[in-house]
């Protein structure tokens, strides 16, 4: 089998990816042991914490409040139609009941599998599923951390030097995601976590992971990170991608400015992930909380550049998800009920941004997302003539399209206003001609 995939490639990964890219918003969990320290799921490395400071965290977890049908609940009301759960994070802890390791949620106080319970529930309310699994794992032992330092970034020639051992965690990594794929029903998405400088493709045994992947999961999608870094979106960004290169691409606490495309001007399927506040674990201090108004605004971005935006919500260490986030969810759903259609199914407009805000498109549908107070009537760039009809989408009511008086400069150009003419404030061309 060669490396590089065929055209039929990208064939596949349009079909795999079409309810992807219609659904639009998904909602993205980061849950495990570094909820009851409550700084953020890297506190163990950033912080240095021995083993023994972080088995106290497993010794004691016991999320009793853990209701994912509570969580599922609130993503469908959110508008969300797709969720991705923390499986494993770097911290090595496994959030279900794998063979492979004695450290999972089942041997704590707990006992529970709490992946198969988010399944359970997120497919309940008719959400698509997605499992996030690290790649790095600070707590296997043959894991190339070695050093001073639980930071992978620090040494990414480290798997090198000892490459028995390496493979012994490549068997490892393969066979729990060969668990997830197996043991738990049909999975929609398949969220690697990360590659760093050459510790990428197939030094990972990407390809014999990807044949695995689908030969158990045909349908499931796979973002980018077994072959991205940080700096890198790796081939899914080029005419010609990888086997491992991923169905859709995943920057992270970014929009892309322009989308993204291959070199082509093809789009590529990417999906923006977010923090709610500014972490992906639940962090006890960070009371950064966007509003609902800013989320709604970048759901919008993200959709008129043809992505998705996964946004992030880090459980507390009783199993719930913070009251701030739960706030900001609520809010976007209140929205998303009555202006939903101009998200899901829909896609960049192909006109120039518009000043007063941004455009999605659906068919010969355009949603015109006027973000900024106008001004007089709102224009519709270039447009003049091509406006059926046109209506204010949260109450059906009527929006006017008419060539106002003070247009008249601008023939190209097409305009409408949320008032009747008979509501302006300024005179009509009648009263203004008599
Ligand atoms: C990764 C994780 O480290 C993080 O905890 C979270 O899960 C996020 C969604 O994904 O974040 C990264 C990955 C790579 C880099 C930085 C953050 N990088 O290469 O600099």
């Amino acid at each position: 089998m060669s490396i590089s995939a065929d055209s039929s490639y990208l064939e596949q990964r349009t079909e795999r990816t079409k309810w992807f890219l219609r659904d639009r918003f998904g909602m993205f969990i980061h849950w495990g042991l570094y909820a009851i320290p409550a700084r953020g799921e890297w506190v163990r490395s950033f912080e240095r914490l021995s083993v023994e400071d972080y088995q106290a965290y497993y010794e004691e977890f016991n999320p009793e409040r853990y209701d994912p049908k509570e969580w599922a609940k609130a993503a469908k009301a959110a508008g969300m139609k797709y969720a991705v759960l923390t499986a494993k994070h770097h911290d090595g802890f496994c959030l279900f009941d794998t063979k492979l390791t004695d450290y999972k949620s089942t041997n704590t106080k707990s006992g529970r599998d709490l992946v198969r319970e988010f399944l359970d529930a997120f497919r309940a309310e008719g959400l698509k599923v997605g499992l996030y699994y690290s790649l790095l794992d600070w707590h296997h032992p043959d894991y190339p951390a070695y050093g001073d330092s639980i930071h992978p970034m620090r040494d990414s020639e480290a798997y090198k030097r000892d490459p028995a051992r390496f493979t012994n965690y490549l068997d490892y990594m393969h066979g729990q995601v060969r668990e997830l794929l197996t043991d738990y029903g049909k999975l929609d998405i398949m969220w690697f976590d990360f590659s760093y400088g050459e510790v990428k493709g197939e030094a990972w045994r990407a390809t014999e992971l990807m044949e695995m992947l689908r030969s158990l999961q045909p349908d499931i999608i796979v973002d980018n990170r077994l072959e991205a870094s940080g700096e890198e979106g790796g081939s899914i960004y080029t005419r010609n991608p990888s086997l491992y290169s991923g169905d859709f691409a995943s920057p992270e606490q970014i929009i892309p400015p322009s989308g993204v495309t291959d070199e082509e001007g093809n789009p590529i399927p990417w999906e923006a992930c977010i923090t709610l506040n500014n972490n992906w674990g639940y962090c006890a201090s960070d009371r950064a909380y966007k509003t609902a108004k800013t989320v709604i605004r970048k759901l919008v971005e993200c959709v008129s550049k043809n992505g998705n935006l996964l946004l992030n919500v880090g459980p507390d260490a009783r199993g719930e998800i913070p009251r701030e986030s739960l706030n900001v969810l609520e809010e976007v759903g209140e929205w998303m009920r009555r202006n939903g259609d101009s998200i899901y199914g829909c896609g960049a407009a192909d006109l120039p941004k518009p000043e007063w805000g941004r455009y999605t498109r659906k068919g010969d549908k355009l949603y015109a997302h006027v973000l900024e107070e106008s001004v007089g009537p709102i224009n519709l760039a270039g447009l003049a003539g091509r406006i059926g009809q046109a209506r204010l989408l949260a109450d059906g009511s009527e929006a006017y399209v008419s060539r106002p008086w003070n247009a008249t400069l601008y023939p190209d150009d097409a305009f409408f206003n949320f008032a009747r003419p008979e509501h302006y404030t300024y005179p009509l061309p009648d009263e203004r001609d008599t």
